[in-house]
């Protein structure tokens, strides 16, 4: 209820919320500069268009990582038609915010993606919705069988639905929010132990999230749930991962993948610079343009 028994108890204290809100101050807490109560662009600016068939406007967080996984891993089983390239939309910086990237997805989130194998290009937004997409044009990575399918896109769903919880609840609350409140960590901690026990389970019995295959499913929690099982928020300790040994063990399985070790560095903005491939737009590139490369070069790209 928006009017509480007690407000000397609220944060401030004292704090009634009004009848109606109004966007009168900033939130405060990291990322604070680039929320907005309303959507759309709020600047013109073309997004870039390279020549591959797949384009992919995005950065290396969990949701973009997602995406990029799933383009190496494809390569890497020779579908040459997953060829792309991927831009840097520094979300920072209010890029997601810019009339094209607006025209791809209304929401301003990244990843973005357009097929511009088909005429007209083919828009997409939502990390899942691109890997159902990619999985259903590739043939790839999405069992045929019923129940096998209907176990992947039920995991993948899972992860769509549960990870801004961990994300926009735990990690905001914990790390990012300008003060901690006991109340709200907690809650989000709970939730998010109860994910990753949920995981561990499903992990216990199955070689992969979905069963016995890898697939996209896989592609979708790992970035997230092997974030937080790794380094995510600096908050392994205070959620005790280790005690989650199936969940570590699918963690390292999966990371050991090449295709996965590359889908992590590209659009990479964090992380020592031998890590990052900040725009990937052939193969080559993570021979030539790693950051660290690029720094030796005084910032050239070549
Ligand atoms: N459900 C979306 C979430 C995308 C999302 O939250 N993206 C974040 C980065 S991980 C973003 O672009 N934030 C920028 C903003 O909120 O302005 C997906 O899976 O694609």
């Amino acid at each position: 209820m928006a009017d509480a028994p007690d407000a000397a108890m609220n944060q401030p204290a004292g704090y009634v919320p009004p009848r109606v809100w109004t966007w009168d101050q900033p939130s405060g807490g990291a990322f604070a500069n680039i929320n907005r109560p309303v959507g759309g662009a709020t600047h013109d600016r073309n997004l870039p268009v390279g020549d591959h068939p797949i384009q992919l406007y995005s950065m290396g967080t969990p949701n973009g990582v997602k995406v990029t996984i799933l383009l190496e891993e494809l390569l890497a089983a020779g579908h040459s038609g997953a060829e792309y390239d991927a831009w840097m939309i520094e979300i920072g910086k209010g890029d997601q915010f810019g009339s094209g990237f607006v025209a791809v997805n209304p929401n301003s989130k990244i990843p973005a993606m357009v097929d511009r194998s088909i005429d007209p290009p083919v828009n997409l937004f939502e990390s899942g919705s691109m890997m159902l997409y990619l999985a259903e044009k590739f043939g790839a990575f999405l069992p045929t069988e019923v129940h096998a399918r209907a176990a992947t896109v039920n995991w993948l769903m899972w992860q769509m639905g549960s990870a801004p919880f961990v994300g926009g609840g735990f990690g905001h609350f914990f790390a990012y929010a300008p003060f901690k409140i006991e109340y709200a960590i907690n809650r989000y901690a709970m939730e998010t132990k109860r994910q990753l026990h949920v995981l561990d389970t499903q992990l216990a019995t199955n070689e992969y999230v979905a069963g016995g295959a890898y697939t996209i499913a896989d592609m979708a929690v790992w970035p997230w749930y092997g974030s937080i099982a790794r380094e995510a928020y600096g908050a392994q300790e205070f959620l005790g991962v280790d005690e989650y040994k199936n969940l570590m063990r699918w963690v390292e399985q999966v990371g050991a993948r090449e295709a996965v070790k590359r889908g992590r560095m590209v659009n990479r903005t964090f992380g020592s610079p031998e890590t990052q491939l900040r725009e990937r737009h052939s193969a080559r590139d993570f021979e030539i343009n790693r950051e660290d490369m690029v720094e030796a070069r005084g910032g050239e790209r070549v």
